[in-house]
């Protein structure tokens, strides 16, 4: 079996209020990512904070944290072959105006701050498993298979 990873993902309050959390979940699961968390929930002041701590300081952090804490989220935990990196390919780039067609921000995002969906950081080393145990109990995350499916149908 091939080596995989685990790596936060969180569709961020503009995409819940959109109804958008059913269509980009079926993006990362017809890529074969696989589920092993997922929560809705409303984050608070401490939690974004914790949660956007590297950005403490730039002019757009008070309107990032006050933005996330905005309304509900819908945190995942996703696992597959380099998923950080995959998360991050299928999201695009940070500024819609600037993401690729066929990416999620890129065919849903607005503007830099209504940009759909949050992923871990691929270049941040460690940041997946860090973002994964901020949002998530061990206990609330499933280790589990995929079969082959000769059975299922
Ligand atoms: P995210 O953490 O939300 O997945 O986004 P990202 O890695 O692509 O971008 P990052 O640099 O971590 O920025 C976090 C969020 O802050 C907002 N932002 N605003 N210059 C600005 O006004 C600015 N830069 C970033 C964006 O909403 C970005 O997603
Ligand atoms: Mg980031």
């Amino acid at each position: 079996m091939p080596e995989t990873e685990r790596t936060f993902v969180m569709v961020k309050p503009d995409g819940v209020q959109r109804g958008l959390i059913s269509e980009i979940l079926e993006r990362f699961e017809n890529r074969g990512l696989k589920i092993v968390g997922a929560k809705f929930m409303q984050m608070d002041r401490e939690l974004a904070e914790q949660h956007y701590a590297e950005h403490e300081g730039k002019p757009f952090y008070d309107s990032l944290v006050e933005f996330i804490t905005s309304g509900p989220v819908f945190a995942m935990v996703l696992d597959g072959q380099d998923a950080t990196r995959q998360v991050r390919r299928m999201m695009g780039a940070t500024d819609p105006a600037e993401a690729a067609p066929g990416t999620i921000r890129g065919d849903y995002g607005l503007d830099l701050g209504r940009n759909v969906i949050h992923g871990s950081d691929h270049e941040d080393e460690g940041a997946n498993q860090r973002e994964i145990e901020l949002f998530f109990d061990e206990d609330e995350l499933v280790e589990w298979d995929k079969i082959d499916g000769s059975w299922l149908y």
